[in-house]
């Protein structure tokens, strides 16, 4: 059929393709429609890249043992010259997964730009996305749901984010922000530098020897504050970077028994802070990148959270050595703060003035109030995010889900808090949040004051057809969750901490009719699912029809 309308106009109308929006422009007399950026190939200054030199020279492995790592701190002049390279080419946009549909696939994300910005330096990053994905099928459960094949970013599925209260190794979630260094234990060493009295070096011998270094061990909740973001993207999208705003769901979240030891006896042991040091830069081999620089993952956390024995350096996770994936062979726990501060494959420790300006901190996992963003935002504007605050999720049922039951509706899900609070009380609503309903103490996992608490609830639900059922919690705080997401949308899209609302279509077989209705189903043999196919036999017979208008009033009435 002819038509002058391109095909996918009424999508575009309707808001389901908004990355092809124009942008209007109202501030003159005429209204002008900007439209997107249109990427107009890749370009390459092949004569520039090849003066920087031989990448397998230049970017080499940094140390016999650890590959993978590539040393950038120390050596500004290799940082430029990976800068150069970069900026010599250009890459394909960023993946839009915001304003589109997200692809059917699994990885969902297969993290292109990262994995072309790592062949781009060539060198010891030229085997990383290859390798690191080999780690994932090795190490993770083969049901994780991979959001970004690389760098990898996974989480368990629903039914298996809380099937247990500690988490299993290969299902625990992973996030990372470039490849997974394979580094050998007996290779491997930490630094310690910057403002200590006496900097020092200890091999992982060293650091467990539990005559200078007590034994930590700590039940622990580690959860991205990226957890829940695919709620506020389905609402507005915002910040649109395929690593920093991962589409997680749920399951960022997981909690596991890891042994190490203080790093303030660590501390200590090189003499303690000096001249103003009042925060630890923590350094991860891998290699990060950022508006086309190249780095290692840093971060940093305050001397008063060292000081009062909440940063642990972990050497085992539920009973093995730590996984490759989750920062073999050591790492740091960060008790109660957002996972970005628990540093992986950590490798230096550098006590510092300031909290560090490395990108991850200052730059990322800010929070920004509602209308900041790509217009005018400054990262000074956000708060660096540490401790996250109290957040629940239902795991079971799923939104959309059809839930055939007898008055109750069984739930099922966690609830968190952060810095050291924890759930006090869970609680669950069938009617979108206006009448509340306790989880009774003996449908919660144990309280750990670092912990999560799984917990599973037969929910009273009379109503049938769509019901919006919502889960909060109370921690020992008594904070509680904002009760919609709009209250807590913020444009790097993190910290998903309101109420947890899920949509699902009450069948209550408690109810007579339903009951034979049901029956009918069974007996015909008809489909009752899905729930938008039309009933394949009539509802009622013509004689009980006709019978009910002989004994009731006509629709009609006569004046
Ligand atoms: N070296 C390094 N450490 C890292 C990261 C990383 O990308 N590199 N990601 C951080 C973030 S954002 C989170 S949420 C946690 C996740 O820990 P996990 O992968 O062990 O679950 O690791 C943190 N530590
Ligand atoms: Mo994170």
């Amino acid at each position: 059929m002819e038509t002058v309308n391109r095909p996918d106009e009424w999508k575009i109308e309707q808001g389901l393709a908004g990355a092809k929006l124009p942008f209007l422009d109202q501030t003159g007399n005429e209204i002008i429609a900007i439209p997107p950026h249109q990427w107009e190939g890749a370009t390459k200054d092949e004569a520039a890249i090849k003066a920087v030199g031989d990448p397998n020279k230049l970017f080499r492995r940094e140390l016999e043992g650890w590959k993978g790592y590539v040393e950038w701190e120390k050596y500004p002049e290799k940082k430029a010259k990976a800068h150069k390279i970069l900026k010599s080419q250009t890459f394909p946009p960023n993946a839009e997964f915001q304003m589109g549909p997200i692809p059917n696939t699994n990885p969902v994300l297969p993290g292109t730009h990262w994995k072309m910005w790592h062949h781009a330096i060539g060198g010891e990053l030229t085997d990383v996305p290859e390798d690191s994905w080999k780690t994932v099928l090795r190490e993770k459960h083969p049901e994780m749901l991979h959001l970004l094949q690389f760098p990898y970013n996974g989480e368990p599925p629903k039914r298996l984010v809380t099937s247990k209260a500690i988490t299993p190794n290969p299902l625990h979630f992973v996030r990372n922000h470039g490849g997974i260094p394979l580094i050998e234990k007996d290779k491997w060493s930490l630094t310690l530098d910057g403002l200590v009295a006496n900097p020092k070096s200890y091999t992982l011998d060293d650091l467990m020897d539990e005559s200078k270094f007590p034994r930590m061990e700590k039940l622990v909740t580690i959860q991205c504050s990226g957890t829940r973001r695919i709620e506020q993207i389905s609402l507005y999208p915002g910040q649109g970077d395929e690593v920093p705003q991962a589409p997680w769901a749920e399951g960022a979240i997981g909690t596991a028994k890891y042994v190490g030891i203080s790093l303030k006896k660590v501390i200590k042991d090189c003499g303690g802070l000096i001249k103003g040091g009042k925060h630890l830069e923590l350094y991860g081999a891998e290699t990060y990148f950022k508006s086309d620089e190249v780095m290692n993952y840093l971060v940093s956390v305050p001397w008063s959270k060292v000081k009062a024995n909440e940063v642990i350096l972990a050497w085992e996770m539920n009973g093995e050595p730590l996984p490759k994936i989750h920062g073999y062979p050591l790492r740091v726990v960060v008790l109660g703060y957002i996972g970005a501060r628990s540093v992986k494959w950590l490798y230096r420790i550098k006590a510092i003035k300031n909290p560090t300006i490395a990108p991850v901190q200052s730059k990322e996992y800010l929070y920004f109030n509602q209308q900041v963003g790509k217009h005018n935002q400054r990262p000074t504007d956000g708060i660096q995010i540490q401790e996250m605050p109290v957040s629940s999720a239902i795991m079971s049922p799923w939104t959309k889900q059809v839930v055939i039951h007898n008055g109750k509706i069984r739930c099922k899900g966690w609830a968190y808090s952060g810095g050291g609070r924890w759930p006090e009380r869970v609680e669950l609503s069938a009617d979108g949040g206006f009448s509340w309903y306790a989880v009774p103490n003996e449908n919660l996992s144990a309280k750990h004051k670092w912990t999560w608490r799984t917990w599973e609830f037969d929910l009273p639900c009379d109503v049938e057809g769509w019901v919006e059922i919502v889960c909060r919690c109370w921690d020992n705080s008594l904070n509680t969750q904002p009760l919609n997401i709009r209250a807590a949308w913020n444009w790097g899209l993190h910290v998903t901490s309101s109420a947890h609302r899920i949509s699902v279509y009450s069948v209550n077989e408690s109810r007579a009719l339903t009951k034979q209705r049901l029956a009918k189903f069974e007996e015909t043999g008809s489909p009752l699912a899905p729930l938008t196919w039309p009933e394949e036999f009539p509802t009622q017979s013509l004689e009980d029809y006709k019978k009910y208008w002989r004994e009731n009033e006509p629709r009609d009435v006569d004046d």
